[in-house]
Protein backbone atom coordinates (compact mmCIF):
# COMPACT_ATOMS: atom_id res chain seq x y z
CA UNK A 1 0.00 0.00 0.00
CA UNK A 2 1.14 3.50 -0.50
CA UNK A 3 1.66 5.68 2.04
CA UNK A 4 1.67 8.78 -0.69
CA UNK A 5 -1.19 11.72 -0.03
CA UNK A 6 -3.14 13.57 -2.19
CA UNK A 7 -3.36 17.04 -1.18
CA UNK A 8 -6.32 17.81 -2.80
CA UNK A 9 -8.40 15.02 -1.97
CA UNK A 10 -7.18 15.63 1.35
CA UNK A 11 -8.54 19.02 0.89
CA UNK A 12 -12.07 18.18 -0.84
CA UNK A 13 -12.29 16.33 2.30
CA UNK A 14 -11.90 18.96 4.95
CA UNK A 15 -8.04 19.15 5.50
CA UNK A 16 -6.37 21.97 5.18
CA UNK A 17 -3.25 22.30 3.29
CA UNK A 18 -0.13 24.77 3.95
CA UNK A 19 -0.83 25.90 0.55
CA UNK A 20 -3.68 25.58 -1.18
CA UNK A 21 -3.79 23.04 -3.67
CA UNK A 22 -5.24 23.63 -7.34
CA UNK A 23 -6.63 22.17 -10.37
CA UNK A 24 -8.03 24.87 -13.47
CA UNK A 25 -11.98 24.34 -14.80
CA UNK A 26 -11.73 23.41 -17.96
CA UNK A 27 -7.65 22.95 -17.93
CA UNK A 28 -7.47 20.71 -20.79
CA UNK A 29 -8.84 23.19 -23.80
CA UNK A 30 -8.29 25.11 -26.54
CA UNK A 31 -5.96 27.74 -24.82
CA UNK A 32 -2.94 24.52 -25.10
CA UNK A 33 -1.47 23.93 -28.75
CA UNK A 34 -1.21 20.46 -27.92
CA UNK A 35 -4.87 20.26 -27.33
CA UNK A 36 -5.88 21.61 -30.48
CA UNK A 37 -3.24 19.38 -32.45
CA UNK A 38 -4.78 16.22 -30.77
CA UNK A 39 -8.32 17.94 -31.58
CA UNK A 40 -7.65 18.19 -35.45
CA UNK A 41 -6.73 14.16 -35.28
CA UNK A 42 -10.05 13.50 -33.75
CA UNK A 43 -12.94 13.37 -36.51
CA UNK A 44 -14.92 15.65 -34.27
CA UNK A 45 -15.18 17.07 -30.56
CA UNK A 46 -17.69 13.66 -29.44
CA UNK A 47 -15.42 11.04 -31.08
CA UNK A 48 -12.53 12.91 -29.23
CA UNK A 49 -14.49 12.58 -26.02
CA UNK A 50 -15.51 8.91 -26.89
CA UNK A 51 -11.75 7.66 -27.91
CA UNK A 52 -9.30 6.98 -24.74
CA UNK A 53 -6.59 6.84 -26.53
CA UNK A 54 -7.02 10.11 -27.58
CA UNK A 55 -8.99 11.65 -24.59
CA UNK A 56 -6.52 10.22 -22.16
CA UNK A 57 -3.73 12.09 -23.71
CA UNK A 58 -6.00 15.17 -23.69
CA UNK A 59 -6.47 14.48 -19.96
CA UNK A 60 -2.80 14.53 -19.21
CA UNK A 61 -1.24 17.27 -21.46
CA UNK A 62 -2.27 20.15 -18.81
CA UNK A 63 -0.29 18.32 -16.45
CA UNK A 64 2.76 17.44 -18.05
CA UNK A 65 2.75 21.50 -18.90
CA UNK A 66 1.61 22.56 -15.57
CA UNK A 67 2.28 21.75 -11.66
CA UNK A 68 -1.44 21.35 -11.02
CA UNK A 69 -2.66 18.68 -8.12
CA UNK A 70 -5.22 17.11 -10.53
CA UNK A 71 -6.47 15.70 -13.73
CA UNK A 72 -9.95 15.85 -14.41
CA UNK A 73 -11.74 13.19 -16.78
CA UNK A 74 -11.31 14.79 -20.73
CA UNK A 75 -15.14 14.83 -21.35
CA UNK A 76 -18.50 16.84 -21.69
CA UNK A 77 -21.36 17.33 -19.62
CA UNK A 78 -23.39 16.86 -22.85
CA UNK A 79 -22.01 12.94 -22.99
CA UNK A 80 -25.40 12.28 -21.00
CA UNK A 81 -28.01 13.64 -22.88
CA UNK A 82 -26.09 11.96 -26.36
CA UNK A 83 -25.88 8.46 -24.59
CA UNK A 84 -29.89 9.21 -23.83
CA UNK A 85 -30.43 8.85 -27.80
CA UNK A 86 -30.72 12.67 -28.29
CA UNK A 87 -29.24 13.98 -31.39
CA UNK A 88 -25.63 16.24 -30.11
CA UNK A 89 -23.54 17.83 -31.87
CA UNK A 90 -20.95 20.30 -31.71
CA UNK A 91 -20.31 22.83 -34.40
CA UNK A 92 -16.45 24.77 -34.19
CA UNK A 93 -17.33 28.17 -33.39
CA UNK A 94 -20.90 27.61 -32.29
CA UNK A 95 -20.78 25.74 -29.15
CA UNK A 96 -23.04 22.84 -28.84
CA UNK A 97 -26.19 22.21 -30.49
CA UNK A 98 -29.29 19.74 -29.94
CA UNK A 99 -32.30 18.76 -31.14
CA UNK A 100 -34.39 19.84 -28.53
CA UNK A 101 -36.23 17.78 -26.07
CA UNK A 102 -40.38 18.46 -25.64
CA UNK A 103 -43.03 17.23 -23.39
CA UNK A 104 -43.49 14.51 -26.37
CA UNK A 105 -40.31 13.40 -26.76
CA UNK A 106 -39.23 12.93 -23.23
CA UNK A 107 -40.42 9.54 -22.75
CA UNK A 108 -38.77 8.06 -25.70
CA UNK A 109 -35.38 9.26 -23.83
CA UNK A 110 -32.83 6.02 -23.04
CA UNK A 111 -31.96 6.03 -19.76
CA UNK A 112 -31.16 2.04 -19.90
CA UNK A 113 -28.29 2.90 -22.45
CA UNK A 114 -26.41 4.92 -20.53
CA UNK A 115 -23.81 3.26 -19.38
CA UNK A 116 -23.15 1.08 -21.93
CA UNK A 117 -22.69 4.30 -24.02
CA UNK A 118 -20.42 6.20 -21.88
CA UNK A 119 -18.12 2.70 -21.46
CA UNK A 120 -15.11 4.59 -23.40
CA UNK A 121 -15.24 7.64 -21.13
CA UNK A 122 -15.07 5.29 -18.05
CA UNK A 123 -12.18 3.59 -19.96
CA UNK A 124 -10.70 6.83 -20.48
CA UNK A 125 -10.70 7.58 -16.65
CA UNK A 126 -9.45 4.20 -15.62
CA UNK A 127 -6.36 4.98 -18.07
CA UNK A 128 -5.58 8.29 -16.34
CA UNK A 129 -6.00 7.17 -13.40
CA UNK A 130 -3.41 4.07 -14.13
CA UNK A 131 -0.75 6.68 -15.77
CA UNK A 132 -1.39 9.34 -12.75
CA UNK A 133 1.77 10.26 -10.06
CA UNK A 134 0.14 9.46 -6.87
CA UNK A 135 0.05 12.41 -5.32
CA UNK A 136 -2.16 13.47 -7.88
CA UNK A 137 -6.28 13.41 -7.85
CA UNK A 138 -7.99 11.98 -10.43
CA UNK A 139 -11.83 14.39 -10.92
CA UNK A 140 -14.47 12.94 -12.55
CA UNK A 141 -17.32 15.08 -13.23
CA UNK A 142 -20.78 15.41 -14.72
CA UNK A 143 -22.95 18.15 -15.11
CA UNK A 144 -26.18 19.11 -12.82
CA UNK A 145 -29.62 18.13 -14.03
CA UNK A 146 -30.91 21.34 -14.34
CA UNK A 147 -27.91 23.17 -16.32
CA UNK A 148 -27.76 19.76 -19.14
CA UNK A 149 -31.59 20.17 -19.01
CA UNK A 150 -31.02 24.20 -20.25
CA UNK A 151 -29.12 22.16 -23.29
CA UNK A 152 -31.46 19.71 -23.96
CA UNK A 153 -34.52 21.74 -23.94
CA UNK A 154 -33.23 25.17 -25.29
CA UNK A 155 -30.98 23.17 -28.01
CA UNK A 156 -27.80 25.23 -27.32
CA UNK A 157 -25.97 27.62 -24.95
CA UNK A 158 -28.14 30.77 -23.88
CA UNK A 159 -27.52 33.69 -21.87
CA UNK A 160 -30.51 33.60 -20.13
CA UNK A 161 -31.63 29.97 -20.14
CA UNK A 162 -35.39 31.33 -20.94
CA UNK A 163 -36.39 28.57 -23.25
CA UNK A 164 -35.86 25.91 -20.19
CA UNK A 165 -37.19 28.44 -17.39
CA UNK A 166 -40.46 28.59 -19.27
CA UNK A 167 -40.67 24.77 -19.76
CA UNK A 168 -40.04 24.07 -16.13
CA UNK A 169 -42.88 26.85 -15.33
CA UNK A 170 -45.45 25.59 -18.47
CA UNK A 171 -44.78 21.59 -18.66
CA UNK A 172 -43.76 20.79 -14.86
CA UNK A 173 -44.91 17.16 -15.03
CA UNK A 174 -42.76 16.88 -18.08
CA UNK A 175 -39.87 19.15 -16.68
CA UNK A 176 -40.06 16.64 -13.62
CA UNK A 177 -39.79 13.41 -15.51
CA UNK A 178 -36.79 15.35 -17.69
CA UNK A 179 -35.15 16.30 -14.02
CA UNK A 180 -35.84 12.44 -12.91
CA UNK A 181 -34.25 10.85 -15.32
CA UNK A 182 -31.13 12.99 -15.27
CA UNK A 183 -30.53 12.72 -11.77
CA UNK A 184 -30.80 8.57 -11.88
CA UNK A 185 -28.56 9.00 -15.14
CA UNK A 186 -26.04 10.86 -12.93
CA UNK A 187 -25.69 8.76 -10.25
CA UNK A 188 -25.09 5.76 -12.00
CA UNK A 189 -22.71 7.59 -14.00
CA UNK A 190 -20.74 9.07 -11.14
CA UNK A 191 -20.98 5.61 -9.22
CA UNK A 192 -19.67 3.85 -12.64
CA UNK A 193 -16.83 6.84 -12.60
CA UNK A 194 -15.48 6.32 -8.98
CA UNK A 195 -15.67 2.41 -9.67
CA UNK A 196 -13.44 3.43 -12.70
CA UNK A 197 -10.98 5.18 -10.27
CA UNK A 198 -11.87 8.94 -9.70
CA UNK A 199 -10.96 10.27 -6.35
CA UNK A 200 -13.22 12.85 -6.76
CA UNK A 201 -16.08 14.16 -8.73
CA UNK A 202 -17.37 17.67 -9.17
CA UNK A 203 -21.01 18.37 -10.31
CA UNK A 204 -20.83 21.53 -12.93
CA UNK A 205 -23.77 23.99 -12.20
CA UNK A 206 -22.78 25.96 -14.59
CA UNK A 207 -26.45 27.69 -15.11
CA UNK A 208 -27.84 28.15 -11.72
CA UNK A 209 -27.59 32.03 -12.47
CA UNK A 210 -31.33 33.41 -13.69
CA UNK A 211 -33.49 31.26 -11.50
CA UNK A 212 -35.53 32.76 -8.81
CA UNK A 213 -35.50 31.73 -4.59
CA UNK A 214 -38.05 28.72 -5.71
CA UNK A 215 -37.21 27.72 -8.56
CA UNK A 216 -32.84 27.45 -7.57
CA UNK A 217 -34.63 25.72 -4.25
CA UNK A 218 -36.41 23.02 -6.57
CA UNK A 219 -34.32 22.79 -9.70
CA UNK A 220 -30.77 23.12 -8.49
CA UNK A 221 -30.89 22.23 -4.37
CA UNK A 222 -33.30 19.34 -4.71
CA UNK A 223 -31.98 17.74 -7.56
CA UNK A 224 -28.38 18.16 -6.94
CA UNK A 225 -28.83 16.84 -3.21
CA UNK A 226 -30.51 13.47 -4.62
CA UNK A 227 -27.14 12.84 -6.35
CA UNK A 228 -25.52 13.21 -3.97
CA UNK A 229 -27.30 10.92 -1.42
CA UNK A 230 -27.87 8.10 -4.29
CA UNK A 231 -23.57 8.42 -5.14
CA UNK A 232 -23.15 7.87 -1.30
CA UNK A 233 -25.70 5.23 -1.24
CA UNK A 234 -23.70 3.18 -2.98
CA UNK A 235 -20.22 4.84 -2.34
CA UNK A 236 -20.24 5.82 1.31
CA UNK A 237 -18.64 8.65 2.11
CA UNK A 238 -17.98 9.27 -1.97
CA UNK A 239 -15.92 13.00 -1.92
CA UNK A 240 -18.22 15.13 -3.67
CA UNK A 241 -17.78 19.11 -5.02
CA UNK A 242 -20.72 21.06 -6.11
CA UNK A 243 -19.98 24.21 -8.16
CA UNK A 244 -23.40 26.17 -7.97
CA UNK A 245 -22.41 28.82 -10.57
CA UNK A 246 -24.35 31.96 -9.49
CA UNK A 247 -25.56 30.37 -6.30
CA UNK A 248 -25.35 33.96 -4.80
CA UNK A 249 -27.14 34.60 -1.28
CA UNK A 250 -28.29 30.59 -1.61
CA UNK A 251 -24.65 29.60 -1.86
CA UNK A 252 -25.07 28.39 2.41
CA UNK A 253 -28.53 26.89 1.76
CA UNK A 254 -27.25 24.95 -1.15
CA UNK A 255 -23.50 23.78 0.30
CA UNK A 256 -25.92 22.50 3.66
CA UNK A 257 -28.61 21.09 2.01
CA UNK A 258 -26.99 19.11 -0.95
CA UNK A 259 -24.32 17.18 1.54
CA UNK A 260 -20.95 18.57 -0.78
CA UNK A 261 -17.79 18.36 0.72
CA UNK A 262 -16.03 21.22 -1.01
CA UNK A 263 -18.70 24.06 -2.70
CA UNK A 264 -17.32 25.37 -5.75
CA UNK A 265 -17.73 29.09 -6.12
CA UNK A 266 -18.04 31.79 -9.13
CA UNK A 267 -15.88 34.70 -9.43
CA UNK A 268 -18.53 36.97 -8.38
CA UNK A 269 -19.04 35.21 -4.95
CA UNK A 270 -17.18 38.00 -2.71
CA UNK A 271 -14.69 36.07 -0.67
CA UNK A 272 -15.32 37.79 2.66
CA UNK A 273 -19.32 37.31 2.51
CA UNK A 274 -18.20 33.42 1.08
CA UNK A 275 -16.31 32.54 4.17
CA UNK A 276 -19.05 34.48 6.62
CA UNK A 277 -21.51 32.73 5.05
CA UNK A 278 -19.97 28.96 5.27
CA UNK A 279 -19.35 27.13 7.88
CA UNK A 280 -15.59 27.22 8.43
CA UNK A 281 -15.16 23.85 8.55
CA UNK A 282 -16.26 23.18 4.48
CA UNK A 283 -13.87 23.41 1.62
CA UNK A 284 -14.29 25.82 -0.78
CA UNK A 285 -13.02 26.15 -3.83
CA UNK A 286 -12.15 29.22 -6.42
CA UNK A 287 -12.47 32.13 -7.18
CA UNK A 288 -10.42 33.66 -9.87
CA UNK A 289 -11.89 35.56 -12.45
CA UNK A 290 -10.84 33.76 -15.71
CA UNK A 291 -10.46 37.08 -18.02
CA UNK A 292 -7.69 38.46 -14.91
CA UNK A 293 -5.57 35.44 -16.37
CA UNK A 294 -6.00 36.48 -19.60
CA UNK A 295 -5.21 39.91 -19.06
CA UNK A 296 -1.93 38.68 -16.42
CA UNK A 297 0.04 40.92 -14.37
CA UNK A 298 -0.42 42.63 -11.25
CA UNK A 299 -4.00 42.73 -11.01
CA UNK A 300 -3.76 39.07 -11.94
CA UNK A 301 -1.25 38.24 -8.85
CA UNK A 302 -3.18 40.66 -5.94
CA UNK A 303 -6.14 39.34 -6.59
CA UNK A 304 -4.47 35.77 -6.05
CA UNK A 305 -2.89 36.76 -3.12
CA UNK A 306 -6.57 38.08 -1.82
CA UNK A 307 -8.47 34.94 -2.46
CA UNK A 308 -5.54 32.72 -1.34
CA UNK A 309 -5.54 35.15 2.32
CA UNK A 310 -9.26 35.23 2.48
CA UNK A 311 -9.54 31.71 2.66
CA UNK A 312 -6.07 31.03 4.68
CA UNK A 313 -8.14 29.87 7.89
CA UNK A 314 -10.30 27.36 6.30
CA UNK A 315 -9.87 24.12 3.39
CA UNK A 316 -9.15 25.97 0.08
CA UNK A 317 -9.08 24.70 -2.98
CA UNK A 318 -7.58 27.13 -5.20
CA UNK A 319 -9.08 27.50 -8.43
CA UNK A 320 -10.63 29.85 -11.28
CA UNK A 321 -14.14 31.42 -10.86
CA UNK A 322 -15.33 29.75 -13.93
CA UNK A 323 -13.39 27.53 -17.30
CA UNK A 324 -10.34 28.67 -18.18
CA UNK A 325 -10.79 30.79 -21.68
CA UNK A 326 -9.00 29.62 -25.23
CA UNK A 327 -7.34 33.47 -25.81
CA UNK A 328 -5.83 32.81 -22.11
CA UNK A 329 -2.11 32.91 -22.86
CA UNK A 330 0.02 29.81 -21.33
CA UNK A 331 2.84 32.10 -19.38
CA UNK A 332 -0.18 34.28 -17.49
CA UNK A 333 -1.18 30.13 -16.44
CA UNK A 334 2.50 29.54 -15.38
CA UNK A 335 2.91 33.02 -13.31
CA UNK A 336 -0.75 32.21 -11.42
CA UNK A 337 0.46 28.34 -10.89
CA UNK A 338 4.35 29.84 -9.25
CA UNK A 339 1.93 32.41 -7.16
CA UNK A 340 -0.44 29.79 -5.87
CA UNK A 341 2.65 27.22 -4.75
CA UNK A 342 5.04 30.27 -3.45
CA UNK A 343 3.33 33.10 -2.51
O1 LIG B 1 -14.00 22.69 -29.98
C1 LIG B 1 -13.66 22.11 -28.96
O2 LIG B 1 -12.53 21.60 -28.80
C2 LIG B 1 -14.69 21.97 -27.88
C3 LIG B 1 -14.50 22.86 -26.71
C4 LIG B 1 -14.92 22.06 -25.48
C5 LIG B 1 -14.06 21.47 -24.55
C6 LIG B 1 -12.55 21.53 -24.52
C7 LIG B 1 -16.24 21.71 -25.13
C8 LIG B 1 -17.50 22.03 -25.85
N1 LIG B 1 -16.19 20.93 -23.98
C9 LIG B 1 -14.88 20.75 -23.58
C10 LIG B 1 -14.39 19.92 -22.47
C11 LIG B 1 -15.07 20.00 -21.16
N2 LIG B 1 -16.33 20.50 -20.92
C12 LIG B 1 -14.54 19.52 -19.94
C13 LIG B 1 -13.26 18.74 -19.76
C14 LIG B 1 -12.04 19.58 -19.88
C15 LIG B 1 -11.40 20.08 -18.63
O3 LIG B 1 -12.07 20.57 -17.70
O4 LIG B 1 -10.17 20.04 -18.62
C16 LIG B 1 -15.48 19.82 -18.95
C17 LIG B 1 -15.35 19.58 -17.45
C18 LIG B 1 -16.59 20.43 -19.58
C19 LIG B 1 -17.81 20.83 -18.87
C20 LIG B 1 -18.83 21.65 -19.57
N3 LIG B 1 -19.28 21.56 -20.87
C21 LIG B 1 -19.61 22.61 -18.91
C22 LIG B 1 -19.51 22.94 -17.44
C23 LIG B 1 -18.33 23.80 -17.17
C24 LIG B 1 -18.46 25.24 -17.57
O5 LIG B 1 -17.53 25.73 -18.20
O6 LIG B 1 -19.46 25.88 -17.22
C25 LIG B 1 -20.51 23.16 -19.85
C26 LIG B 1 -21.52 24.25 -19.61
C27 LIG B 1 -20.29 22.48 -21.08
C28 LIG B 1 -21.03 22.67 -22.36
C29 LIG B 1 -20.09 22.99 -23.44
N4 LIG B 1 -19.33 22.08 -24.09
C30 LIG B 1 -18.51 22.70 -25.00
C31 LIG B 1 -18.75 24.10 -24.89
C32 LIG B 1 -18.08 25.16 -25.72
C33 LIG B 1 -19.73 24.27 -23.90
C34 LIG B 1 -20.27 25.59 -23.38
C35 LIG B 1 -21.35 26.07 -24.28
C36 LIG B 1 -22.01 27.34 -23.72
O7 LIG B 1 -21.29 28.34 -23.53
O8 LIG B 1 -23.21 27.31 -23.47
Amino acid sequence: MSTVTKPLLETVVGRRQPRPPLWIMRQAGRYLPEYRQTRASADGFLDLCYTPQLASEVTLQPLRRFDLDAAILFSDILVIPDALGQTVSFSPGEGPLLDPVSAKTIGALKPERVLDHLAPVLETLSRVKGALAPDKTMIGFCGAPWTVATYMIGGRGSTDQAAARMFALSEPQAFASLIDILVEASIDYLVAQFQAGADVVQIFESWALNLDEPAFRSQVIEPNRRIVEGVRARIPDAPIIGFPRGAAGLIADYAAQTGVNTVGLDYATPAGFADKALPSSLTVQGNLDPLRVVAGGAQMEERARHIISAFAGRPHIFNLGHGIVPQTPIAHVERLIDIVRNG
